[in-house]
């Protein structure tokens, strides 16, 4: 659908951007804080940087800090905007009508953008921004057309869109649509290789029980983030843990005992009372970064997403973008010790809340109000692994609210199921934060918003009965 015509707006724009850079312009350039996020900002700062321009990347929570910084910048500097921008149109359009923006992302667009302005957004081409590109792609793409030497960057645009899970569309985990053709790119360019199997957190380093137990994605209850649980799991199936006095690692098991893995976590999963089709999404392609050290997260693309998502959310984004701009040595370690205490953090929000105690059933919503218990910036990766893990019920969406200062921040999640029946949590999170003084917005399988702290219930309200319009026709 479209590609052709949207890689014919991005060859276009291009000779915009060229003349930017010719006339020795300063770039600003503002990405948002999750993995995607950053490494959109770390291909565009790239770009930017081999075109030997000036530019300031910074990285952004929300909005409004765009709209509160873009009044300090000097007045003739170009303003990029990765992974966030499309939702917020007629806000940017109206305070910075006589700036000059580049808006690549792939939320929901809404509204329409200033002559003159560039937004380069798969929507806008019926191509679909939540499965086939995500920001770090769009960015990957206009680099692309403005140097092909930027093609050494297609490694990133892939951990972008596996941050996003834009791998989750199809019944195994596989990027399709556009993000396939990066792949593609990145494979014929030999920077990454992709092949079939288990996807264990670490399969390739790490030993099996520390492997299964790490791997949160999807969260296999009691096991994930439980060594010894992981441990007597892989005892009770007699997988041996060590071959002599070295440690096994997923990636040296053969057929068999993979399969026996398979088939003991989806009968351990029932006995335990959980759906044990969670197990299905553990099988998929592996996209591995044949040029990074075999010891690092940085190998498999799924976990340089993590790495990076993890510097995004506790404040070290200038660590996550300067390892995706190809940093390494002290700042990766570095990266790989804040990976390890985000990811402690984590498993410990997930076993509070797959608990089930602070979940409230709604008409057509499951709710989880976390108040100040859980870190804001980490809902969303919470909500992500919940909504993955098929933890929820199928036929309800999943709202998540924090709380920060006097404000809320909700994060919501749908299942493919629901969105095949047409429901769009884009559309539900706008609305729902219109009508209560916030903003939202994003794609129909995940999406966002802000809402001043007194209106949760009333969000909720709103949540549930757009959410039941959608279903009910
Ligand atoms: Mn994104």
């Amino acid at each position: 659908m479209g590609y052709r015509e949207f890689l014919n707006t991005i060859d276009k724009s291009i000779d915009k951007i060229r003349e930017f850079i010719d006339k020795g312009k300063n770039f600003n350039v503002f990405c948002h804080i999750d993995a995607d996020g950053l490494s959109s900002g770390a291909i565009t700062s790239v770009m930017l940087l081999r075109a030997n321009t000036r530019f300031i990347t910074r990285s952004v929570r929300n909005i409004e800090e765009i709209i509160e910084a873009i009044p300090n910048l000097p007045p003739d500097s170009i303003i990029i905007l990765t992974d966030i921008g499309s939702g917020y149109l007629n806000i940017l359009r109206e305070k910075f009508r006589e700036k000059s923006l580049i808006i690549l992302d792939h939320h929901q667009p809404d509204g329409e953008v200033e002559e003159g302005w560039i937004h380069i957004n798969p929507h806008l081409y019926n191509i679909d921004g939540a499965r086939e590109i995500s920001s770090s792609g769009v960015a990957y793409l206009v680099a692309k057309a403005l140097s092909e030497e930027n093609v050494t960057l297609s490694p990133i645009a892939v951990v972008g869109a596996l941050g996003d899970l834009q791998d989750k569309s199809s019944e195994k985990r596989e990027l399709d649509g556009l993000n396939k053709m990066i792949v593609e790119d990145a494979v014929k360019a030999g920077l990454i290789k992709v092949s079939d199997d288990l996807l264990f957190y670490g399969r390739s380093y790490r030993p099996l029980h520390l492997a299964l137990a790490s791997t949160t994605s999807p969260y296999i209850p009691t096991i994930s983030g439980s060594e010894a649980h992981a441990v007597s799991f892989l005892n009770s199936l007699k997988i041996k843990l060590k071959e002599d006095d070295r440690w096994r690692v997923f990636a040296e098991l053969d057929e068999e005992e993979k399969k026996t893995i398979y088939n003991g976590l989806m009968k351990y999963l029932s006995s335990i009372n959980f759906p044990p089709s969670i197990v299905k999404e553990l099988v998929g392609k592996v996209y591995e970064l044949t040029k990074e050290e075999d010891w690092t997260p940085l190998k498999d693309a799924r976990e340089f997403s993590s790495l990076l998502n993890a510097c995004g959310k506790t404040g070290n984004e200038w660590i996550g973008i300067a390892v995706a701009m190809g940093s390494r040595g002290e700042l990766l370690l570095q990266a790989q010790k804040i990976l390890e205490e985000y990811r402690k953090k984590l498993s410990e929000i997930m076993e509070y809340l797959v608990k089930r105690d602070t979940w409230q059933e709604l008409k057509y919503i499951i709710a989880i109000d976390v108040g100040t218990a859980i870190d804001d910036r980490m809902v969303s990766s919470a909500s992500s692994i919940l909504s993955s893990s098929e933890l929820l019920p199928e036929d309800k969406p999943l709202i998540m609210l924090a709380t920060r200062d006097d404000k809320v921040k909700v994060s919501a999640r749908a299942s493919r199921k629901l969105v095949a029946k047409g429901l769009n949590l884009g559309f539900v999170m706008k609305k729902a934060a219109e009508r209560t003084g916030g903003v939202g917005g994003g794609h129909d399988v995940a999406a966002g918003a802000e809402i001043p702290l007194g209106k949760k219930t009333m969000f909720l309200a709103e949540a549930d009965s757009i959410v039941g319009e959608f279903l009910k026709s």
